[in-house]
């Protein structure tokens, strides 16, 4: 794992959750003493990550993954990105840990226990791709302010939980419902309690839907601390700042939610092109929904060096937001002429789906292979960076890897 100034602020209790373990005499620390499990070439790995993994940032934990680590067709802990606004809670009580359903437009608002989510509503398990909106930022010129995601801000794991959906339905919801807005237990970096880093939500319809989920288990297991332990929203296809971690309260709102990064300019794009640069007025942006279409080539990795003659089998995974992907072509020469590869059909909606090609290559030399996906509504990706905004949001451009023939 990369870990450019590493050090600086944190506590024995976020040692304790990068590690995975207690420092049993950390009182005895000689002050400014840097552990070697937090210096470079550690034998154990921060979060779990697989060392490949790239960090963007520490002050909240920002981390990536590189294409080849999101070959898995369900993608392991190890390679999943983590996305923080705030700071991870410490010390979580899941005796006493509940979720409240409140708002305007519930009957009444109503508590449960862990357990009583899990004994009273059946559990279900899909397969989601989460991408942050903010994946590919690094791309976009001039620059947007936030991580420079490249690519890896993308995780599509097995989540099993109760529907919204059936919580919803026990609770009671009144028919003036527009839209949900969830509340964490992670903390603001400021350090003030009365500030959340993030609460956002859905409208009604996304919220209702089968797939939505209150997830409590990630690849058949208790979900990683990171990824939003014990229990975080799940919704498949759009931002992955909809899927809250950590949460313990969903208020049902009779508007738009307007917790913290709902409003302004937060997650949200022009509703007309702009040129790139330009300042866009509050009122002409609009709240991001379904992701766009999009593909990531993750084998083999960029740089692949092959003889003449040989054939190179290609994979990868494409999805699109809401809908499904429909078609998946590469190019090898710089999208003049495209070639159709073999496409999956998703574990289920809302699921990446897996491609395959075997590529040839006509002399020796240098090549690039671009993928692109097509979605159901005919709608396919820009081979390169699609039009600026002032976030940098939504980059689908075609992934791309250099590869030589000798
Ligand atoms: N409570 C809480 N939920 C959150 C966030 C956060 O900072 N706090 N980040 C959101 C964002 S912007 C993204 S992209 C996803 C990242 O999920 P992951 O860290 O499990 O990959 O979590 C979302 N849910
Ligand atoms: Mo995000």
């Amino acid at each position: 794992m990369n870990r450019r100034n590493f050090i600086k602020t944190s506590s024995l209790t976020s040692f304790a959750t990068l590690i995975g373990a207690e420092v049993v005499f950390g009182s005895n620390l000689p002050e400014g003493y840097n552990l070697i499990a937090l210096q470079e070439g550690d034998p154990f790995s921060l979060f779990r990550k697989n060392k490949d993994m790239v960090v963007l940032n520490e002050k909240p934990w920002n981390i990536e993954a590189q294409a080849h680590l999101l070959d898995d067709k369900i993608t392991p802990n190890s390679n999943m990105f983590i996305r923080n606004n705030g700071l991870i809670p410490q010390n979580i009580d899941i005796k006493n840990w509940t979720l409240t359903i409140d708002g305007e437009s519930v009957e009444k608002s109503k508590t449960y226990s862990l357990q009583e989510l899990k004994t009273k509503f059946k559990a279900h398990t899909y397969q989601l791709t989460l991408e942050c909106g903010g994946n590919g930022r690094s791309e976009y010129d001039p620059p947007a302010k936030g991580n420079q995601w490249t690519i890896g801000a993308v995780h599509c794991a097995k989540w099993t939980g109760i529907r919204l959906k059936d919580v919803l339905e026990d609770v009671g919801i009144k028919s003036n419902a527009v839209y949900i807005g969830y509340h964490s237990a992670d903390s603001h970096l400021s350090g003030d309690p009365s500030k959340e880093p993030i609460s956002r939500g859905v409208p009604m319809s996304k919220a209702l839907q089968e797939e939505t989920l209150i997830a409590f288990e990630m690849n058949g297991k208790e979900i990683p601390l990171a990824h939003g332990y014990p229990l975080r929203l799940a919704c498949g296809g759009w931002p992955a700042s909809t899927s809250g971690k950590w949460i313990n309260r969903i208020s049902i709102r009779d508007k738009e939610h307007d917790g913290t990064k709902m409003t302004g300019t937060a997650y949200r794009v022009p509703k007309n092109p702009v040129a790139p640069g330009d300042v866009v007025k509050d009122e002409d942006m609009g709240i991001i929904e379904s992701m766009p279409v999009k593909s990531l080539i993750t084998y083999p990795r960029s740089g692949a060096v092959l003889k003449e003659g040989q054939k190179l089998s290609i994979r990868g995974h494409a999805w699109a937001g809401e809908l499904s992907v429909k078609q998946l072509e590469v190019s090898i020469d710089f999208g003049a002429t495209w070639n159709v590869c073999t496409l999956e059909k998703p574990l289920n909606r809302l699921a990446w789906q897996h491609f395959s090609a075997t590529v040839s290559f006509p002399k020796i030399g240098y090549y690039e292979v671009w993928a692109r996906a097509t979605d159901s509504k005919n709608v396919a990706q820009p081979m390169l960076v699609p039009g600026w905004n002032p976030k940098g949001y939504l980059n689908n451009a075609c992934h791309r890897i250099a590869v030589k023939i000798v």
